[in-house]
């Protein structure tokens, strides 16, 4: 979404600028900084992009090609991968191999793993995890544009009057753009709307929650579309002169949602919310409908899609300033992958795969010998042909689908007994990659160069800003070099992305005689230097108007055979599993703010890590009651499909009966605690999305006979135990253990946990009675690890030593070595406590400070006293809500 730029200095981290992630180690990381006229962020940078700086060390890079677990040089690697595919092709024919490809991938390296595999390879077995993000807005779109387009740009979200977010928590996910309409709202005096089964903190902002029954949104805009002609306030004119099928869709909304108390019985609102919402939607011409994956992913996505256009089209609300349905992605470049045509029913540049004359087109266009004539398998039933063997040689690039896919215990089967399992990472040990026959060494962010494009269609060049360290090479000439390899070399002569750039922009434009609105005509004569200079530009980007588009559809033309827009007839469907008597909560799953899906990056980063340090199942505390769990309570969650172990957090911010788990948790950070483990595989009919947020669980407790917290220098995954769980913190990893029975000898324990003393000094400290164990390690460095185990809720804070830790040379004088054996902390050590304010490293302890001395009174002085909350405001929320409890304890 944002482009960060990294600035040309090196700063110690410690400076007020640059955030206080501190420690041994990361003294010498570039400052990251965003670019301040880049017209999608100017400037600012969410927790995650500010904290790219300090994900570029090489720890836990994959820095050499790996075949079977050794090192192996590029040639013996492509060879290899390459003959893998050519044989596996001959024998079993082109659908017995299959990439999954990824929007972590640039346009460039996409446009090759496309090409390759439905023009020269000759299957549509290429699919993307954007199957399991934007798949159902992208049918959605389609359906009723005739083609994948949002229609709308970023200053609508200044431009509107009334803003409608639908399964979208931007506050956390999109904080920047939700920023912008933040501060808009100062003077325009915007109305939010939040639909969102959960109170997330994008409802803090909002002058209405609507929240939700899971699954019931086809309903509540089907209603919405109802009210829209009872009150007559649709554009009639707009209608008949640019859209068809109203009266089918029309019909259908009635139907399903005769009245409002029909959709507030069934979405479980109260009425007057309901008419609030309606009332609100049909007065305000600038509304706009922002919505992410509480729609796409779903078993009824795509119905959910439309609905929310029929809404904007019987309203002739789009393409207009402030107004029209806005899907937002996630990716850095999933709408690139959606260009080339990365889905498996996709073909290249926005043509049909079903269409003959397009087929012809591009086999044309490619020179491809072997154009696919079918679509490939969706991500889903191509894990599942993995699963039943039916693919046989599978590469995955950019992606962890051990994580993220659904079924991903089942997943994880089919690539243990898949004859040939690759995968291009940047990161040597993912769940993923764990699973993989060949490993290849790809280019990370600041290594790579080529285009990506955000959700308003806007296309940014990614600039290398440093070596590929190691043997690590860009995506594209890792995929270049095989199809080469496999006899296509003279379809893949490329030696740079700008090639590849203009290639597919030459396709874009290739007999398009404008019935295909994604067109990059001006971009199609790139020289380097001016692919280089390229500056962020919105398609269409015609010959004509080289500036690009901004807006789409206000002339009301639309890229359908009759130039009419589709109203789609879309009935309210239950989800694909209910709740029962053996599974009776509901699971919904997402995001954290400062994680970023599987944290193979912002895992590593001290400051991301603090503010959620563990797995957490969020639960009202009525269900906590019903199922005997109290507040940090061990949770075990059994769906159909697999199970979990989370620590419990009760919010009155879930509602009764539903549970949320974030998405990112996974072997390498915790026991056991994989979203994907336990998602269903159920997906929307027509685009395939799986349903990732309605997953029917029971719940029990989990008894723990004892805690502990392991602090060491090194990483690994502790073996035998119930409960574990890794974080990062300044110059250490911090683990929090568990256990059933308390261990009848904690030294033990710490032995199989601690690295072997060798030459080190060992303070022990042992009461088997009390079930108190304590054991650290010194080395010539001072501190090397520390282990302490008490009953649970007889730990210690470990907040001092992770400061002695945190210290360039960790001595430990006689103060503090009586401090270890007695589990206190020395007198007077002050303390960060939990980070609130990821972006400028400020802890909770020191915010109650700055509160308890009247330092600060509120959100604004913390952010002058201690700069928390003023870079990406996503905290702002969580402060709020910091300083009212101060001061009801203050009045209390
Ligand atoms: N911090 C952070 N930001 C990210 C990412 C990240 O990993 N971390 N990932 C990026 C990516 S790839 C994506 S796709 C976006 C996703 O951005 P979002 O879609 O905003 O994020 P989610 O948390 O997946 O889901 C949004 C909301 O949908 C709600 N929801 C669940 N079921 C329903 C339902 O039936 N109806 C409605 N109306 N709502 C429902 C959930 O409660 C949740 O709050 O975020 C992007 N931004
Ligand atoms: N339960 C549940 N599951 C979900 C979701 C949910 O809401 N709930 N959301 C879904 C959504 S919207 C998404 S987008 C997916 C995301 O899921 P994934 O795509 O699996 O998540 P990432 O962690 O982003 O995986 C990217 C991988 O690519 C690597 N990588 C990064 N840059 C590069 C590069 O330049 N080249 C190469 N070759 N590798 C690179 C990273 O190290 C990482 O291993 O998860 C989906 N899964
Ligand atoms: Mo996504």
């Amino acid at each position: 979404m944002s482009r960060p730029e990294p600035a040309l200095t090196r700063s110690r981290s410690a400076s007020p600028a640059s955030p206080a992630s501190g420690g041994r180690g990361d003294a010498t990381e570039p400052t990251v900084k965003g670019d301040l006229i880049h017209p999608a962020n100017f400037g600012r940078l969410c927790s995650k992009g500010g904290a790219l700086g300090e994900t570029l060390g090489l720890d836990g890079r994959l820095l050499d090609p790996m075949i079977g677990g050794r090192t192996a040089s590029w040639d013996e690697a492509l060879d290899h991968v390459a003959r893998g595919f050519a044989d596996t092709v001959e024998r079993h024919g082109p659908d017995a191999v299959a990439f999954y490809v990824s929007g972590q991938l640039l346009t460039e390296d996409y446009y090759v793993a496309n090409k390759l595999m439905k023009g020269f390879i000759g299957s549509g077995n290429i699919d993307t995890n954007s199957r399991l993000c934007m798949a159902s807005s992208v049918a959605g779109h389609r359906r009723a544009f005739g083609e994948d387009v949002v229609p709308g740009c970023y200053e609508d979200w200044e431009q509107a009057d009334l803003a409608v977010y639908v399964g979208s928590n931007a506050a956390w996910c999109h904080p920047i753009l939700h920023r912008r309409l933040l501060a808009a709202r100062e003077t325009r005096g915007t109305r939010i709307v939040v639909i969102d089964p959960r109170r997330t903190a994008t409802c803090d902002e909002a002058d209405l929650h609507l929240p939700i029954a899971p699954g019931t949104d086809v309903l509540l805009f089907n209603g919405l579309l109802a009210h829209l002609v009872r009150t007559g306030a649709l554009d009639r004119g707009w209608i008949a002169a640019h859209a068809a099928d109203f009266e089918q869709a029309a019909m259908a909304a009635a139907d399903d949602a005769p009245d409002i108390t029909a959709v507030a019985a069934g979405c479980h609102l109260p009425e007057e919310a309901v008419r609030r919402f309606y009332g609100w939607f049909a007065e305000t011409p600038a509304t706009l409908t922002i919505y992410s994956q509480g729609v796409n992913q779903s078993t009824q996505g795509t119905d959910k899609v439309n609905a929310i256009v029929n809404c904007h089209l019987a309203t002739g609300r789009i393409g207009r300033p402030g107004a029209g349905p806005f899907s937002v992605t996630g990716q850095p470049n999933a709408m690139g992958g959606r260009e080339v045509g990365g889905l498996a029913n996709q073909l290249a540049a926005h043509m049909a795969i079903e269409d003959p004359a397009a087929r012809d087109r591009v086999r044309r266009f490619w020179q491809a010998p072997r154009l696919t004539e079918t679509p490939g398998l969706k991500a889903v039933d191509l894990f599942e042909a993995v699963a039943q063997g039916r693919i046989k040689a599978l590469w995955i690039m950019a992606t962890n689908p051990a994580v993220s896919a659904p079924d991903a215990e089942r997943l994880r089967r089919g690539l243990r007994g898949c004859d040939l399992v690759v995968v291009s990472d940047v990161t040597a040990e993912t769940d993923t990659a764990r699973l993989a026959d060949v490993l290849l060494p790809a280019a990370g962010w600041g290594e790579k160069d080529g285009t990506v494009t955000n959700s308003e269609r806007r296309i940014s060049r990614q600039r290398a800003f440093r070596p590929p360290p190691g043997q690590v090479r860009p995506d594209w000439w890792i995929v270049t070099q095989v199809a080469r390899r496999m006899g296509f070399a003279a379809a893949f002569p490329y030696e740079d992305p700008a090639a590849i750039f203009r290639e597919h922009a030459a396709l874009s434009v290739f007999e398009n005689d404008g019935d295909r609105v994604f067109d990059l005509g001006g971009l199609a004569a790139l020289d380097q230097a001016r692919y280089d200079a390229l500056e962020p530009v919105q398609w269409p980007v015609p010959a004509s108007r080289p500036l690009g588009t901004a807006r789409l559809f206000a002339d009301g033309r639309f890229p359908t055979p009759d130039g009419r827009a589709r109203f789609i007839a879309v009935r309210h469907r239950a989800p694909a599993h209910r709740t029962d008597r053996d599974r009776p909560m509901l699971l919904n799953t997402g995001r954290l703010r400062d994680q970023w899906h599987t944290m193979t990056r912002t895992g590593a980063v001290p400051r991301l890590a603090a503010n959620s340090p563990e797995p957490a199942v969020e639960l009202h505390p009525d269900d906590a009651g019903r199922h005997g769990l109290a507040e940090g309570d061990l949770a075990r969650l059994d769906s159909a499909w697999g199970r979990a172990v989370a620590r419990v957090r009760l919010t009155p911010d879930q509602a009764p009966g539903q549970a949320f788990l974030a998405m990112h948790w996974n072997d390498r950070f915790t026991a056991d605690c994989v979203a994907g483990k336990l998602a269903s595989p159920a997906v929307d009919p027509i685009s395939g999305q799986p349903e990732l947020k309605h997953i029917p669980i029971a719940l029990r407790r989990i008894a723990l006979g004892w805690e502990g917290f392991l602090i060491s220098r090194r990483r690994q995954r502790p073996t035998g135990l119930v409960y574990w769980t890794r974080r990062a913190a300044a110059g250490c990893q911090i683990y929090t253990l568990g256990g059933p029975e308390p261990p009848a000898d904690g030294i033990i324990l710490g032995r199989s946990l601690l690295a072997p003393a060798g030459g080190r000094e060992v303070i022990e400290f042992a009461d088997a009675r009390r079930g108190l164990f304590r054991l650290a390690t010194l080395d010539a460095d001072g501190l090397a690890e520390c282990l302490y185990v008490a009953p649970p809720g007889h730990l210690p804070d470990p907040e001092w030593l992770l400061a002695r830790f945190a210290a360039e040379a960790p001595e430990i004088d006689e103060t503090d070595r009586r401090a270890l054996l007695s589990g206190r902390a020395p007198a007077g050590a002050a303390t960060e406590g939990r980070i609130v304010c990821a972006c400028l490293g400020v802890g909770l302890d020191r915010i109650l400070r700055a509160l308890r001395d009247g330092q600060a009174i509120g959100v604004k002085d913390l952010g002058a006293l201690l700069g928390a909350g003023t870079n990406c405001g996503s905290c702002v929320p969580e402060l709020k809500e910091i300083v009212a409890h101060a001061d009801l304890a203050a009045a209390g």
